[in-house]
């Protein structure tokens, strides 16, 4: 007579274990070797455990899930042993030797949590043990396709949903601005990454004046409204409001596409160029020259904040690094705006990708 033990061994990382164990009902075994009538037996009770030993707890989606365990039998051999997830379903089978550790390592998970179960199995004995992992998910792209793509936005001036499936924030006119804000929710304080795609170009004497992604911590609508219809317009591409552009107090992040030279706004360089900026002041604290910025090709565009460490990547490539002393990003209100003078452009903006909380779907379990 074998008898079945299953050992839970909780791995101490464990946050909220769980401990659900099943007991198999105890068995006869007879040993595959017997080709006799007679009933071998080993002499010793034998038993087999499962055990979760480490395992990443939460894990942003597309990354991977690494989750190791020990399937052991007292009998040696060979055991065999599954993973699999309550939301995904069977993720691995492989035959190891008693007590060689099981590694599953897995970058496809489902959004949402699962109960992780290792199942192991040998000579009709089995044991389980089983976690809950975490995989959580960035909100959904925003690729303004339909003019649905609107409801939750708010747009001022000239800003409007272009049929090709962006929004045009100016149009190729003389004296034109416009903005364009997220309000129906904010972005979320701390570190940040924020992924979009710009256009401009397509105008006459020379082009202009820009635009600019902004993050503007306004407390409600009401404020953000009244500092974006206080911004000027020209250089300081319907975001300015302190600095040379005016006398407000905001906490805001800035980054800016600028195709017109205002030394007197502080532009460093003649030519187009990306800039960063805070707290309504156009001012720019670090430039990137971008010469062709004007050829009306879509550009993808990545802003990472970390701490007040800021990078800018255009096309994947690393366009600016600077530090800000000492920034923190408060979050806040995200939208884009720009202008137009005696010199105009196309102002396109499309492709919002926050990355700024990774939620797992139905939280319930959280602790
Ligand atoms: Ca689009
Ligand atoms: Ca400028």
């Amino acid at each position: 007579m074998r008898m079945l033990v299953v050992a839970m061994l909780i791995a101490c990382s464990s946050p909220f274990p769980k401990d659900d164990s099943q007991f198999s009902p105890s068995s006869t075994v007879i040993p595959s070797t017997s080709t006799s009538s007679t009933v071998v037996t080993t002499g010793d009770a034998a038993q087999i455990s499962a055990e979760i030993g480490s395992y990443d707890w939460v894990t942003e989606v597309g990354q991977p899930v690494r989750v190791e365990g020990v399937v052991s039998s007292s009998a040696g051999g060979e055991v065999a042993l599954s993973w699999s997830s309550d939301l995904d379903g069977i993720l691995l089978e492989e035959s190891l030797a008693s007590g060689e550790q099981s590694v599953l390592l897995s970058s496809s998970l489902s959004p949402g949590w699962h109960a992780l179960t290792l199942y192991g199995s040998q000579d009709g004995l089995s044991a389980r043990d089983e976690v809950d992992v975490g995989v959580c998910t960035w909100p959904a792209l925003e690729p303004f396709d339909s003019s649905g793509s609107l409801a939750g936005w708010t747009t001022f001036g000239d800003a409007s949903w272009d049929p090709g499936g962006w929004i045009e924030i100016t149009g190729n006119a003389p004296s034109r601005s416009g903005q364009l804000f997220r309000t129906d929710a904010k972005v979320n304080p701390g570190d940040v990454a924020i992924e979009f795609s710009i256009a401009t170009g397509g105008g006459v004497n020379g082009g202009a004046d820009g635009f600019a992604v902004s993050v503007i911590a306004a407390y409600d609508v009401t404020e953000l409204s009244s500092i974006v219809n206080a911004a000027g317009v020209g250089g300081c591409l319907g975001y300015g409001v302190a600095g040379p552009c005016g006398p407000m107090l905001v906490s805001a992040f800035h980054v800016e596409f600028d195709t017109w030279h205002n030394p007197e706004l502080g532009d460093t360089t003649v030519d187009n160029h990306v800039s960063i900026a805070i707290n309504g002041d156009p001012t720019p604290l670090f430039t990137a020259v971008v010469p062709s910025l004007e050829d009306l090709a879509w550009r993808d565009i990545r802003v990472e904040i970390v701490s007040s460490d800021i990078t800018v990547l255009m096309d994947g490539a690393l366009i600016i690094a600077g530090t800000i002393p000492g920034f923190t990003f408060d979050g806040g209100y995200i939208g884009v705006s720009g202008s137009t003078g005696w010199a105009t452009n196309f102002h396109r903006f499309d492709n919002l990708q926050l990355y700024d909380i990774c939620e797992i779907p139905g939280t319930t379990s959280t602790p």
